[in-house]
């Protein structure tokens, strides 16, 4: 069998249509390239006909799809001789600023929420050696800190407002064409500052454009001349559907809010930086928003990992928890495919799986009779 090239990460696989130089260095730590998980049973329990597909950004390298947007901005960071990069972040941002701050040998500042990170991501941060800074204030706090700290200190923004963010993550719609050899017909994500949704309907705009003129104003970012060609043509692009968590929902009420709570921390964003854009992704694709109560959120992440073998983070759950309701209430067609974005994996939170879970924990002497019965009397 021939050798096929090593995967180094998705800067290598994609450069020809990202903004990095060919005499960049490089920073990566092989992020992108993750699995597309055909659902089994869950399609099967519902008694539909469809296809519903798992994008599992979890198993990038610090567990969330925020690396293949901070692998482009730490690249270009280090091209323009900053010596720091700074975010507010609900913890993935954190995380992966963290690490890839550490590959590059610079220094990352990340501004935390306190008491409302999930545990996995502040340890990720620490480990990295970021300078973690806990402000007594929510997500939105932080990112208008960073805005204003930035005008008067020598730090790199990495949030999204980064335009270089978003040109790394629509490298994960890049992916799912290339897989299923078209693009799904609804592409289901969680939203929180909404720059996730946007880069998809750029990644996907990009593929679905010949000439690489932009077909949309969520490509607004290349000010309409697409530097990298145009991609494939691809025939379909997907209607954008973006979830919330009920309790910080402004694409729900249609205006910012100010005080945002939910289980789902990771979304725990009341006043999203890419509103404009994801309302052009959403309305121009023909999708929509909708929201979902905590206790739905949760319920989705469980049945995920008890039924498919797939941990996510509650937020990432919430794209599950809404195909669901769509393919059910026949919103999304039967014969539709369905990709859903599992944005972080579920051990960035283990307080929250554990606190949550029913299964049960048997405690019994060390003794093999114990354990037998223990066996025979919880066989399913
Ligand atoms: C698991 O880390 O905003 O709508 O500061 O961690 O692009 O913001 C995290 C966001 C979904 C929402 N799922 O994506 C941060 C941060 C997970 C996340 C989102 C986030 P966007």
């Amino acid at each position: 069998m021939p050798f096929r090239p090593r995967y180094t990460g998705l800067i290598d696989k994609y450069r020809d249509r990202l903004p990095i130089h060919d005499d960049a260095r490089v920073i990566s730590l092989g992020e992108g390239n993750t699995p597309l998980i055909r659902l089994n049973n869950v399609p099967r329990d519902l008694n539909k006909e469809v296809d519903i597909y798992v994008k599992y950004e979890g198993l990038n390298p610090t567990a969330s799809f925020k690396d293949r947007g901070m692998t482009v901005a730490v690249t270009k960071a280090v091209e323009a001789d900053s010596r720091a990069i700074i975010c507010a972040s609900t913890g993935n941002t954190s995380a992966s600023a963290a690490a890839y701050a550490g590959r590059a040998g610079i220094t990352a500042f990340v501004l935390i929420p306190e008491g409302k990170i999930a545990m996995g991501k502040l340890a990720q941060a620490m480990m990295h050696g970021a300078v973690v800074i806990q402000i007594q204030g929510n997500f939105d706090a932080g990112m208008q800190l960073v805005k204003e700290v930035a005008d008067h200190a020598p730090v790199t923004i990495v949030n999204s407002i980064n335009p270089y963010r978003l040109q790394g993550q629509k490298t994960a719609a890049f992916e799912i064409i290339e897989e299923l050899e078209r693009a799904p017909d609804y592409h289901c994500l969680p939203v929180g500052n909404a720059g996730n949704i946007t880069a998809h309907w750029i990644g996907y705009c990009e593929y679905s454009s010949a000439s690489g003129d932009h077909v949309t104003d969520a490509c607004t970012f290349c000010k309409g001349h697409c530097p990298y060609g145009g991609g494939a043509i691809v025939g379909n692009r997907p209607k954008m559907v973006g979830y919330q968590a009920s309790g910080a929902a402004p694409f729900l009420r249609g205006h910012m809010v100010d005080s945002p709570e939910t289980v789902a921390t990771a979304i725990r964003i009341g006043h999203p930086q890419s509103w404009d854009y994801a309302w052009a992704a959403v309305k121009e694709s023909g999708g929509w928003f909708d929201e979902f109560s905590d206790e739905e959120i949760l319920a989705a992440q469980k049945l995920l990992a008890e039924r498919e073998g797939v941990f996510c983070e509650p937020a990432s759950a919430t794209s599950l928890a809404g195909a669901l309701r769509d393919i059910r209430s026949g919103k999304i067609p039967e014969g539709s495919s369905v990709v859903c974005t599992l944005t972080g994996h579920g051990l960035k939170d283990p307080d929250t799986a554990i606190k949550q879970s029913t299964a049960p924990v048997l405690k019994v002497p060390s003794e093999l009779d114990a354990v037998r019965k223990a066996i025979l009397d919880n066989m399913a």
